[in-house]
């Protein structure tokens, strides 16, 4: 492997507060990118590995990784696609229907998605009568998008792309952005161009994994070089009021493992802030964020998690039982980098993503064959690793276990469906 020196990518101090009292406590050691699919098995030493471990700000309480990989080599063309879940398509349906309800939001209003993707939410905004704008840096996904109708720009979000799409489409009443604020190094710069590009009554809500659910769930395979921060409500407050943006709500959502949504308004906007920020706050004040043996303890099971599964693995594959891995997800990826599974225990793995098909999992070099391949073969196990559409894909896969074969969920701990 090409390990890349672990002092290059190094972070000096908390993205959100500037503090350098950062408290490391886990290693997951060095990994490939976790969408870093190969079309060819490449040579092992060729493929480049990054560290990848944790910390958290003493300060402010921000989890994020130690180590910052550039965007350009994580983002220029991206296999992961959201449309093909059933429960994100719902998901983001609910989410836009609620928003413009909620906000009373007029037809004909911008909405403009930060990390668009190939544009599945923004088609619900469209349905809804917005006016709307993708911006997604994949050059891959931001073709794709365009040639569905949906306008996409290809580029990152920042103050200058926000003061350029103002100028040229006007101020926008509400900006989304989904499981894409983790993965923002500078997150000043991502108020600053919030502050410019939305209307003075408009609303920005973000969706991210919520870090407790993180920790107490053992959902360490989330964890990877795409997703810098790890966050809780507090230090997002924080971060927004330098800027003069008011958070005018927060609630949780299910999807991911478990989400929060938080909402965002300019500081002289007229909304006012719901009863359920404060009381979110008392809660999470609850959770012990701020002492270290909650980090030290989660650590601490990911390690008996590695443990317990490669042991599992290794004793039903010398029964002579065959398995499979499904879901290639990013954070598949981690954990079987992470637990060193390849294709000494798996023979293959599903996806439905058309993109991930025919290639190979970064790291490991396990084929990826489409889901028809698992009713084909019928295998003793598959080792579900996207365990976050446990029932989506268990309910589809309802032929495939009344012909005796099984899913393995890891997370939050070891079981046999
Ligand atoms: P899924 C991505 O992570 C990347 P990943 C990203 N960085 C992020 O933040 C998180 O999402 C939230 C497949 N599948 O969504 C499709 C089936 O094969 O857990 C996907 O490849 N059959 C933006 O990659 C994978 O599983 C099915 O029936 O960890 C799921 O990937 C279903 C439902 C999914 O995200």
């Amino acid at each position: 492997m090409k390990k890349v020196s672990s002092k290059k990518y190094l972070l000096a101090a908390c993205r959100i507060c500037g503090s350098n009292k950062l408290y490391y406590f886990l290693n997951l050691g060095y990994m490939p990118i976790p969408n870093g699919f190969l079309s060819r098995k490449e040579p092992s030493e060729t493929e480049s590995h990054y560290p990848l471990q944790v910390c958290v700000c003493e300060s402010c309480f921000l989890m994020q990784l130690r180590h910052v990989v550039p965007p350009e080599i994580m983002f220029k063309n991206y296999l992961y696609i959201p449309s093909t879940s059933l429960t994100h398509i719902e998901s983001f349906d609910v989410v836009a229907r609620d928003i413009i309800r909620r906000f009373h939001v007029r037809k004909g209003s911008l909405a403009v998605d930060i990390g668009s993707n190939d544009g599945t939410l923004l088609v619900q905004f469209k349905d809804l009568g917005m006016r709307i704008l993708g911006i997604d840096p994949a050059e891959n996904l931001a073709a794709e998008a365009n040639r569905k109708g949906i306008k996409t720009l290809q580029d990152y979000f920042s103050t200058n792309l926000a003061s350029d799409i103002v100028k040229k489409y006007g101020s926008a009443k509400l900006i989304t952005a989904t499981n894409v604020i983790g993965h923002i190094n500078d997150l000043h710069d991502l108020c600053k161009g919030l502050h410019v590009l939305l209307d003075k009554n408009g609303v920005f809500m973000m969706r991210v994994p919520y870090v407790i659910d993180l920790l107490d769930k053992n959902e360490f395979d989330t964890i990877y070089h795409e997703h810098l921060s790890y966050f809780s409500f507090r230090p997002l407050l924080t971060l927004f009021s330098m800027y003069k943006l008011k958070v005018i709500d927060v609630e949780k959502d299910e999807i991911h493992g478990g989400s929060i949504r938080v909402y965002v308004t300019r500081d002289d906007s007229e909304r006012t802030v719901h009863p359920r920020v404060e009381k979110f706050v008392t809660e999470e004040k609850l959770k012990k964020l701020h002492l270290k043996s909650t980090y030290d303890e989660f650590a601490r099971r990911v390690k008996i998690i590695k443990r317990d599964l490669v042991s599992f693995l290794k004793r039903i594959r010398s029964q002579g039982k065959t398995i499979i891995g499904y879901g290639a997800s990013a954070k598949g990826n981690v954990l079987l980098n992470y637990c060193g599974i390849s294709t000494d225990i798996l023979d293959y793995l599903v996806d439905s993503t058309p993109y991930k098909q025919g290639k190979y999992t970064p790291g490991t070099h396990i084929p990826i064959y489409p889901e028809l391949k698992l009713e084909k073969d019928i295998p003793d196990y598959a080792l579900l690793l996207s365990w976050n559409f446990a029932t989506e894909i268990i309910n589809k896969q309802r032929s495939y276990r009344e012909r005796g074969g099984q899913f393995i969920i890891t997370i939050p701990y070891l079981r046999i469906v």
